[in-house]
């Protein structure tokens, strides 16, 4: 079929013969309102990549504390110190949150939150220490870039050393978070003084050289220009062919409640939902999966964006926080039949998988395994 827009033909003819795009093909991409073209070659490109598979996982959430140090704009989830609604939870508290997770036939538990002005290295190390050693099955995907700064800016030892020694005791993964926008324009107004670019894009190659994986993300719809968009996605692409560790790219949708970024800025619209979709999966190349996170981009984006690049939906989640507190009205969690209706629905075919994309195959329904009493949420 030929593109509505003809400054979209010859990045076609380049996307199906398999050549890497520009900076200067990016900003075509994002100065198209043709869709449907848009969507037609990252799906090409995803199909080419993961067929006809879905991926979907059974993890759950745990944000140890809220407090943090930093004062990211567009964060709705921290806490001051002494704020009214700052909590740490006890040994006892994470331990019983990892057990649910484990009851409830969790593969994985995604570890983040605030850099706490007064807790030391080793409180986030004792974390992912005791979890490992109590539910060994747990995938410990856990703490940001910015969190590994942290430690760096609190011990004065290296990451590397740092990121050796949690994943001696139990680290499995590394989050994508904390990325926001590389660029220094937009970085320094809305997360100035966290890690920057490249101390972000660091941590992950030492986690790579040391035979690790990890995602990456890219918080869009806020002050960021396209510009800005695309060299954040040719920084990771750039990162990527060196060290060949990430396994998923997940463009976050920025949420403007209960933020003070989000005074004067709307939630992004459902066409820059799927444009940004399309266009990462379209520049990340050498990315071998997009997730579409259904938590951030509401049930219904999420499942259409499955034809716009995306091949994966993410999990059951379980105790979202980051996003219900920026005004996500999404459910706090979806049951396996939900994802898998959601996935069927769309004309795909649903696979569970573990962090690292092997398949799960379970001996029972895992629909059986919940069993916490609390209501499941069901699709309408
Ligand atoms: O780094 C915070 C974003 C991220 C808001 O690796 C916001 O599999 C929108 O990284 N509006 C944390 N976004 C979440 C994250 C993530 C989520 C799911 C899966 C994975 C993965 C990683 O959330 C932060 C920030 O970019 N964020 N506040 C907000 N108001
Ligand atoms: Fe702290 Fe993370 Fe929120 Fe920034 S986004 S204020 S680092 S919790």
């Amino acid at each position: 079929m030929t593109p509505t827009d003809p400054a979209l033909a010859a990045i076609r003819d380049k996307v199906l013969a398999g050549t890497r795009l520009t900076f200067d093909d990016g900003l075509a991409l994002e100065a198209s309102t043709d869709l449907f073209t848009l969507g037609e070659l990252a799906n090409h490109v995803r199909e080419q990549k993961n067929g006809n598979v879905t991926y979907y996982n059974v993890n759950q959430h745990l944000n140890p504390t809220n407090v943090c140090v930093y004062r990211c704009t567009f964060c709705s989830f921290r806490s001051d110190l002494k704020g009214p609604t700052a909590f740490v939870m006890n040994g006892e508290q994470i331990l019983a949150r990892a057990r649910e997770a484990t009851e409830q036939g969790a593969t994985e538990l995604h570890v983040v939150g605030g850099l706490h002005h007064q807790l030391p290295y080793e409180w986030y190390l004792g974390i992912i220490k005791v979890i490992h050693r109590e539910f060994p099955a747990l995938h410990l995907k856990a703490w940001t870039a910015v969190e590994w700064d942290w430690f760096e800016r609190l011990t004065k030892r290296p990451t590397k050393d740092l990121l050796a020694e949690m994943k001696a005791v139990g680290l499995g993964s590394l989050p994508g978070g904390g990325a926001e926008i590389f660029h220094p324009d937009v970085r320094t107004v809305i997360c100035d003084y966290k890690a920057d670019a490249d101390q972000w894009l660091r941590v992950h190659r030492e986690w790579h050289e040391l035979g690790g994986k990890s995602n990456a993300t890219m918080l869009y719809g806020h002050i960021e220009k396209p510009e800005h968009r695309i060299d954040h996605l040719l920084r990771l692409r750039g990162l990527q062919d060196e060290t060949g560790g990430f396994q998923t790219f997940i463009p976050l949708a920025f949420h403007p409640t209960n933020n003070p970024l989000g005074k004067d800025i709307p939630k992004p619209s459902g066409l820059m939902d799927l444009k940004t979709m399309a266009i990462s999966r379209l520049m990340l190349d050498n990315f071998p999966h997009v997730k579409a996170y259904w938590q951030m981009l509401g049930i219904k984006t999420a499942q259409v964006a499955q034809s716009y690049g995306a091949d994966d939906i993410d999990g059951t989640v379980v105790h979202e926080t980051i996003y219900h507190a920026a005004g996500s009205d999404s459910p706090q969690q979806l049951s396996v039949a939900d994802l898998r209706r959601l996935i069927e629905e769309a004309g795909r075919v649903p696979v569970e998988r573990d962090t690292l994309y092997h398949e799960v195959v379970r001996t029972q329904p895992a629909e059986r395994r919940w069993s916490t009493g609390r209501p499941l949420v069901t699709l309408n």
